[in-house]
């Protein structure tokens, strides 16, 4: 939480090493850490620096205990294809929902900007993907989230993944209105809806 690497790196060692579960330091050490920056950002409490810092932090942990959580056959919560849609290049909003969503343990394949609405289609495909996150910070591009979500229903996919969105312009009528299944209005919401989306607590 406040963002030390080299002391979570220490200590995700020292309990690697004492043969700590993975799974344990992962939901009670990693994941609670960054559940409680999240409840901070969203009560205005700490702002996107401290996120990114303590995001950084928990990565620096989490590659460590990676190896070990595939050993003993722990898997992500759901996997994530995240980007922002075609037209818009800004991505400081969407890599922080990236982050946040690596933090409570979502395996994400984040696609960058400017993403054609086809290969969003064609990721959900070759990922088998659980959910599919778009990003929009402009209102000339937000109409792409609703194309998106047509493709996926001409192609039968709606069904078989959760489509949420996401960005300042964006709002929880417009999501409505384009059919996503969720929306949130800031990163650490972003975390809440997608276990919302796949039913999962920060404890599975
Ligand atoms: Co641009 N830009 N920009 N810009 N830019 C805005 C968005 C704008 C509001 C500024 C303004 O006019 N006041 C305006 C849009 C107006 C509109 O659409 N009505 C605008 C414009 C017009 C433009 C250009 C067209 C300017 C020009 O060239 N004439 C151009 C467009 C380029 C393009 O995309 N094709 C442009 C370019 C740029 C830069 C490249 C210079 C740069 C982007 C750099 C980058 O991203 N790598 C930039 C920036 C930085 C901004 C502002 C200043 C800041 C955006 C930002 O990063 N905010 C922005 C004005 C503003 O918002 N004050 C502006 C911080 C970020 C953490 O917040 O992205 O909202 P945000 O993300 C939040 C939430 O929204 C949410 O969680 C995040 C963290 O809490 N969230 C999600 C985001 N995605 C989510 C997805 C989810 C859930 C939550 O689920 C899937």
């Amino acid at each position: 939480m406040a963002g030390d690497i080299l002391k979570v790196k220490e200590l995700v060692e020292g309990y690697l090493g004492r043969g700590n579960d993975p799974k344990d330091i992962l939901d009670n050490g990693l994941i609670a850490g960054m559940d409680i920056i999240g409840g901070r950002f969203k009560r205005n409490e700490v702002f996107i620096p401290e996120v990114m810092i303590a995001a950084k932090a928990m990565h620096s942990g989490l590659d460590l205990v990676k190896p070990h959580l595939a050993e003993s056959g722990v898997k992500p919560f759901g996997k994530i294809v995240v980007g922002t849609v075609k037209g818009d290049l800004h991505d400081i909003g969407k890599n922080i929902v990236s982050m946040m969503f690596r933090g409570a343990g979502f395996d994400v394949v984040d696609c960058g900007i400017d993403v054609p609405s086809g290969k969003f289609i064609d990721l959900v495909k070759q990922e088998n993907a659980d959910i599919l996150a778009m990003s929009s910070l402009l209102t000339t591009s937000m109409p792409f989230m609703g194309e998106v979500i047509n493709l996926l229903t001409k192609e039968n996919l709606i069904d078989s993944v959760r489509v949420m969105v996401g960005g300042a312009p964006v709002t929880k009528e417009f999501a409505q209105n384009i059919g996503a299944h969720g929306y949130a209005e800031d990163a650490s919401s972003a975390v809440d809806r997608a276990r919302e989306l796949l039913r999962i607590s920060a404890k599975r």
